[in-house]
């Protein structure tokens, strides 16, 4: 069930003092959404629980993003300053965070003074340590609006993987990290103009100064405990070859470049932003001082040895598109600076999409996490079950409504609601609710209780390997046990006849309520806590789990509750309806075309032989959820292709359909088959997919001129 690439982490983890744990700062211009919490704040946030159930010292720091380009955009957009929509975000994105349980020691965010103060004694650091190379450049510039055009007040074509709508920092189609001059055809997104070049000087970290040191640590000394997906990202930009980066920008929102000669300049975003996690820390240690202090104790936290000790333990919980800032930009930063650690490890997920297409802000293809709680009011552990099961960990992963459904249902209410419920009902009903004590064991009782002692080094294992859905399905698998056992055994039929054994086998299902209670405290935080007040059981420490005698003999349980509910139909329907209208909205409402690509001349064009066809055959291609095969008349001849439309249609609708087709493109085998041509489509704003067929059936094989 649970696909996991294998290949990644196989070596043990060494134990240190203390932890920092951070989550990437969400960007304060939007709320959040399902993709950020199943990508970032989830794992860190169960990774976490673990850490602290099994008493280590942990801090888990996040906070708000609210420099940068993303902010001010945003601002322009909606015709406030960025101070007010930063305000309004933070406020936003924290309580969010804080309704799904995420349980961060501190929640704080960069306009901060505390931050400022932090980024800037850092810039100065590393510029009178003279890290820095200076160095005046032509910079895109846009003329009627009077401003330089960082990073994303430019797009334009990726000059690694041809995407249109690359940002002047990154192109989030390929990953690259790119500079506003690398676009080709760029445009002003303040204008639309074309921009012109204008002289400027900015501050340059030499990452190709580090570039043999990075290769070292990661690709070597990392080589066994990165995951696959950030391991590979990395080797592909140190393979590349890395370039110094700009940390300063022409902007008025940001950190205010600590020198004189720059007045009117701001640090780069990315420059700033990692620096947040330590001004953070600092926060988080301030704060926590005031309290033990108002409390009157007299023992006092510090915040540099989660920074600065060689055994801590530093873990970036992050996005894919983040791995380039993470892995080569800050390490490199807190190497030239010279007394922090480096992390330990990076576990990036890969993205998650919804209902078939790609999450999107601007598109609202999203599922909002405060709308979420508004139509599922108290159900925060079914989402966070949800993402967790089907996380995005070792490539994209799709969420959909019949899924969620579907896992609530069959999953967690089925398997484990249903076994603690049979458990707990059953005890009240013979025993008053009281633990039953065991009595002779069967060979199967025998063979349970093994099991269950099994589970924690599971869980565990997956767990410090961030195989978060691995680790969350041998949770499920120990609920599957419980309800094996209770079906097989069948007590109901037996209290009866045979009293003793209705003890034994309700003492041994109550003891995996009891471990189940412990386990999925990281996982499913509010469900852990119900569960744990009906067996009455306060605090049971997480090394105790694996255990059969959590529950004594005698032990008063409190009244049974359902942990789970059932989710209808109609509450699913609704979802899909509403974003049915999403959908219909965005394509209603004309969105933004991309830029023309270079232009070329007749000659080019006239190389292409596009004709009309007729499908006559259509047929899936066994093991593939995309492709179709289809044979179609030409005029000319009756070709074989491969295309990838199965998602968007049904292949007996395509029967007769006439199309429009390349037919000079030359042949690929793709699976197995020798596809010769390509049919045409195309795709709307909601990443539907449509044919293009003549307005009135011609012969088959007339031309397109
Ligand atoms: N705000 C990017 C993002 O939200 C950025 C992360 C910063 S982590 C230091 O994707
Ligand atoms: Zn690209």
């Amino acid at each position: 069930m649970c696909e996991q690439s294998g290949d990644y982490m196989t070596k043990p983890t060494k134990e240190v003092k203390r932890y920092t744990i951070t989550a990437a700062l969400p960007y304060a211009n939007g709320p959040v959404h399902i993709g950020h919490l199943a990508g970032v704040y989830v794992p860190a946030d169960i990774y976490v629980r673990y850490l602290r159930l099994k008493k280590k010292d942990v801090i888990f720091i996040c906070g708000s993003d609210e420099h940068g380009v993303p902010i001010t955009i945003k601002a322009r957009q909606e015709g406030v300053s960025p101070q007010q929509i930063v305000d309004k975000y933070h406020a936003i994105i924290k309580k969010a965070f804080s309704d799904f349980d995420i349980s961060f020691d501190i929640y704080s965010r960069t306009s901060n003074a505390i931050h400022h103060q932090t980024a800037s004694d850092f810039f100065r650091t590393l510029f009178e340590k003279g890290e820095f190379i200076v160095k005046t450049q032509q910079q895109l510039y846009d003329e009627e609006q009077k401003q330089f055009l960082a990073d994303r007040y430019v797009v334009g074509t990726c000059p690694r993987c041809s995407n249109e709508k690359a940002y002047g920092d990154q192109c989030e189609n390929c990953g690259t990290s790119l500079s506003p001059t690398d676009l080709i055809n760029p445009r002003s997104v303040l204008s639309g103009n074309l921009p012109v070049l204008k002289e400027t000087k900015h501050w340059f970290l030499p990452l190709d100064k580090y570039s043999k040191w990075l290769s070292k640590w990661i690709l070597e000394d990392h080589k066994d405990d990165w995951k696959t997906n950030v391991y590979g990202q990395c080797k592909s930009w140190l393979d590349h070859g890395l370039q110094p980066r700009a940390v300063t920008r022409d902007l008025d929102w940001g950190v205010q470049v600590p020198l004189e000669e720059a007045i009117g300049k701001v640090l780069y975003v990315w420059f700033d932003a990692p620096i947040g996690y330590i001004s953070a820390t600092r926060e988080w240690a301030e704060l926590r001082n005031q309290q033990l202090e108002a409390s009157g104790k007299t023992e006092k936290v510090n915040w540099v040895p989660y920074w600065k000790d060689k055994d801590t333990k530093l873990i970036h919980f992050i996005g894919k598109d983040n791995i380039v800032f993470h892995c080569i930009v800050f390490p490199g930063m807190l190497k030239a600076e010279g007394s922090y650690i480096l992390p330990d490890n990076v576990p990036a997920n890969e993205f998650l999409n919804l209902e078939g297409a790609k999450i999107s802000t601007s598109r609202n293809w999203a599922v909002w996490l405060h709308e979420y709680l508004q139509d599922f009011p108290g159900q925060q552990d079914v989402l966070r079950y949800v993402l967790t099961a089907n996380a995005p960990e070792t490539k994209d992963n799709d969420f959909t409504w019949k899924d969620f459904q579907t896992r609530n249902n069959s999953e967690l209410l089925a398997i484990f609601g249903n076994f603690v419920n049979r458990t707990m009902v059953l005890t009240l009903k013979y025993f008053d609710g009281k633990v039953p004590d065991k009595q002779e064991l069967t060979e199967t009782d025998r063979e349970v209780i093994s099991q269950i002692s099994s589970f924690p080094a599971k869980i565990e294992q997956s767990l410090e390997q961030y195989r978060f859905r691995e680790a969350l399905t041998e949770l499920m698998n120990l609920a599957r046990l419980g309800n094996k056992y209770l079906t097989e055994t069948e007590p109901w039929k037996l209290f009866k006849t045979d009293e003793n054994r209705v003890r034994t086998i309700l003492n041994i299902s109550l003891q995996v309520c009891a471990n189940l209670a412990i386990l999925s405290q990281p996982f499913l935080p509010v469900s852990s806590r119900k569960l744990l007040g009906m067996l009455n059981l306060a605090e049971p420490g997480w090394n105790e789990a694996g255990s059969t005698a959590l529950l004594k003999a005698g032990h008063q349980l409190n009244q049974p509750a359902l942990l789970f509910e059932r989710i209808e139909d109609d509450a699913i329907s609704k979802q899909v309806e509403k974003l049915h209208s999403t959908k219909q909205a965005n394509s209603e409402e004309a969105p933004e075309a991309n830029p023309s690509k270079p232009e070329i001349t007749y000659e080019d064009f006239a190389k292409m032989d596009i004709r009309t066809g007729t499908i006559l055959e259509a047929e899936k291609v066994a093991k593939t959820q995309k492709l179709l095969k289809l044979k179609i008349d030409i005029g000319i001849d009756k070709r074989t292709i491969v295309s990838g439309i199965a998602e968007f249609f049904k292949p007996e609708d395509l029967i007769g359909k006439q199309i429009c087709m390349l037919v000079n493109l030359a042949p690929r085998n793709i699976r197995g088959t020798d596809s010769h041509g390509m049919i045409l489509t195309v795709e709307d704003a909601a990443g539907t997919l449509y044919l293009i067929s003549p307005t009135e059936v011609v012969n088959n094989g007339s031309e397109i001129k």
